[in-house]
């Protein structure tokens, strides 16, 4: 960072700097002098990369979709061409009307499209930046300090899916007109065609750039037609993004006396953040607010604390919200939590033992809005709304750094310091009393939980990497269970009816239910921060649940218990379930138990005429030397162990594996016939680990 030259102003203060903002770094900045406007931007400097039509065959990839949100993308693509324009310096003022036939018009007050011939394609330079995908002067030429990332580059793809597209531009005392339309010419359109070329109209003594066009009814869908609230909600937000600007929003389908707004923000973000805090009660009169300038990279912030414990934090990168954050935010409180820790223990807040304030205890009750302007901008994140540019951190903790130390350390601002560090001290308080109290209640738990393993009959061995926890669900099949077990290593645990989803439960709720607080006494290993593998009483906890869809819950919410509470239990691979038969086939004395429908038919056509079969319709149903038989005998019964694929791709997607000495064959069966067939309890959870992560 280059010393304290870019800052621009600080603290309290209203801000009366002019609204350009300059980069220092390149040689060929933005221009300062009117005069050298045709050198800086000219016509040829608009590079050339790609046709239109490819916009009409996929517009979702140059818009994201066709619905609502692609439709007023059209809009933010005019829009950000004229905020830039203004961003650099060159205008003040972007009107946006919405007409009663749905078309929009975009104006600003700026230098205008170039009306010159670009000196490859021979043709003007309105002509270019609506008929040439990708050109603008965003790519390849420094006539503008930054862009609006995936935006500002895009008047051509609106002329691509308009009906219609008219363009006017005032420049040096003259007028010009074109227009451009998408017509059908032999059952085909034709994606944004000149249909006007561009004409002098007249002479003027207005400045700047009208832009209308008709979104193509034939590309949108259900509705042409823009929202109000969400173009009235942008405007705004532009408004406080580019400090000054004056932004003039016209609804022509509205009530004459509600059809203008107008969105004027000479405080920018402190006026955001002032915005933003309406209604709360601020610790100090006006939001704290900076701009400075690192590597290159415009960083601004404001905030203000209120009495709530709240953290809202609104973060921007050339004026695209990013609402999964990323290294900007990162950076900001990396910075944030340094500086104030400085500053505690400058003012003796913080005397020498003490350990430092963390940064949640500065962001409670903060208010924040935090705008970057930079280049190369890359987005990451599942909606690409986080800014992944490592320069970005380094940027801001420079810029927060030097400014937000310099506004502390000034006297005047000693209400502002002591407020958030006040704040600070009682969150520093309060987190530290709940981790007391956490702990507490997790050694109450523990001492109640000791006492409750009555339902559990517990196996005679003493060995526990022989034993073996059987899970079974109601008490019928638990008598059958605990008959036809080798008491020796099996124990068994009935469970009475569904347990508690725990998803949907906090950490206290889940210990007071009974059969966790069983299960979890049984297993000997603890849970939760307190989970110990190494006292696990069992090298095997079998879930044994019906085939039915009550039976899958239970086992899903015992899974979803294990992976929250007691995931090493799982990535070890302890947990197991069991595979009771859906079938047994019998002639005589001879029998057949089948684990599917394919599989009974066969053992059916097998055994031939006067073959029976019975079908289970649930443990209870088996009694106690077939529930040994089929499905707790070592030799013969199938388990699945569970285990977490791939934790990378998904927090976890449980798979499941045929384990045991169960047969090939069977294995086959099973992976390719049953678990294939219908949705199981495995993708339910799955599915619901998936939506969580
Ligand atoms: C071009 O080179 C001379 C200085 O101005 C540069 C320019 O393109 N300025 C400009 C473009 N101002 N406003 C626009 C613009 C405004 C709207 C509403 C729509 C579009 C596509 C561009």
């Amino acid at each position: 960072m280059r010393g304290p030259a870019g800052v621009i102003t600080i603290g309290n203060d209203k801000i009366v700097e002019p609204m350009r903002i300059r980069h220092r770094d390149r040689g060929s900045g933005c221009a300062e002098k009117d005069g050298m406007m045709e050198q800086e931007y000219s016509v040829s400097s608009i590079k050339v990369m790609e046709g239109l039509d490819a916009v009409r065959m996929r517009p979702g990839m140059y818009i994201g979709s066709t619905g609502p949100q692609g439709l007023h993308h059209l809009l933010w693509e005019i829009v950000d061409n004229a905020v830039d324009e203004a961003a650099n310096g060159f205008a003040n003022e972007i009107s946006v009307t919405i007409h009663r036939d749905d078309s929009v018009t975009v104006t600003d007050n700026g230098r205008g499209i170039p009306v010159g011939t670009h000196e490859k394609l021979g043709v003007s330079g309105v002509e270019v930046v609506f008929t040439q995908l990708h050109a603008g002067g965003k790519f390849g030429n420094d006539s503008y300090g930054y862009s609006g990332g995936l935006h500002g580059v895009g008047a051509s793809v609106v002329n691509a899916l308009s009906e219609w597209v008219k363009v006017e531009v005032c420049t040096q005392g003259r007028r010009y007109e074109m227009s451009f339309a998408s017509p059908e010419e032999d059952g085909h359109i034709v994606s944004g065609k000149v249909a006007e070329p561009l004409t002098e109209t007249g002479r003027t003594r207005k400045q700047g750039t009208t832009v209308t066009f008709l979104p193509d009814k034939r590309v949108f869908h259900p509705t042409v037609s823009m929202e109000h609230k969400t173009v009235a909600k942008r405007l705004r937000e532009l408004a406080y993004l580019n400090r000054g600007v004056r932004f003039v929003f016209t609804d022509e389908r509205k009530k004459p006396e509600e059809r203008t707004v107008e969105y004027r923000y000479d405080g920018g973000l402190s006026d955001f953040v002032s915005y933003l805090n309406n209604g709360q009660t601020p610790l100090y009169d006006a939001p704290v607010h900076f701009v400075g300038e690192s590597n290159g990279i415009v960083v601004e912030l404001a905030f203000q604390h209120n009495d709530s414990y709240t953290e809202t934090l609104f973060s921007f990168v050339n004026n695209i919200s990013t609402t999964e954050g990323g290294m900007h935010e990162t950076g900001f409180k990396s910075a944030y939590t340094k500086v104030m820790n400085e500053c505690a223990r400058r003012i003796g807040v913080l005397k020498d033992k003490d350990p430092n304030f963390e940064g949640a205890d500065y962001s409670e009750g903060r208010t924040a809005v935090l705008s970057l302007k930079m280049r190369n901008v890359e987005f990451e994140g599942q909606t690409k709304t986080k800014l992944g540019n490592l320069e970005a951190k380094t940027a801001v903790e420079a810029v927060v750094s030097e400014c937000l130390t310099q506004f502390m350390e000034d006297l005047k601002n000693g209400p502002v310091a002591q407020a958030v560090l006040e704040k600070a001290v009682k969150a520093a308080k309060v987190r530290e009393q709940l981790k007391k109290e956490k702990k507490k209640a997790r050694e109450k738990n523990k001492l109640d939980i000791a006492p409750l393993v009555g339902k559990l009959s517990s196996c005679t061995g003493r060995d526990a990497s022989k034993n073996e926890l059987f899970i079974v669900e109601g008490d019928s099949a638990g008598g059958s269970a605990k008959k036809g077990r080798d008491r020796k290593f099996q124990a068994i645990l009935p469970l009475r009816g569904k347990p508690l989803n725990v998803e949907k439960q906090r950490e206290d709720k889940v210990l007071q239910n009974e059969e966790f607080r069983t299960l979890i006494s049984a297993l000997g290993t603890g849970f939760g921060e307190d989970f110990d593998l190494s006292g696990l009483k069992y090298d095997k906890v079998v879930i044994l649940s019906d085939a039915d869809q009550d039976g899958y819950h239970i086992r899903a919410i015992l899974l979803t218990f294990f992976y929250r509470y007691m995931k090493p239990l799982i990535t070890e691979g302890h947990v197991y379930i069991g595979l009771p038969p859906l079938y047994m086939v019998s002639k005589g004395e001879k029998k057949t138990y089948c684990y599917d429908d394919a599989e009974m038919t066969k053992a059916l056509r097998a055994y031939g005429k006067g073959a029976k079969v019975q079908r289970y319709k649930g443990l209870g149903e088996m009694d106690a030397e077939q529930l040994w038989e089929t499905t707790m005998d070592p030799h013969n019964r199938m388990l699945q162990r569970v285990s977490i694929e791939n934790p990378g791709e998904v927090e976890s997607r449980v798979t499941v594996l045929m384990g045991d000495k169960a047969q090939p064959r069977r294995e086959y069966i099973f992976r390719n016939a049953n678990f294939n067939k219908e949705k199981t309890a495995f993708d339910e959870f799955a599915d619901k680990q998936e939506k969580k992560a």
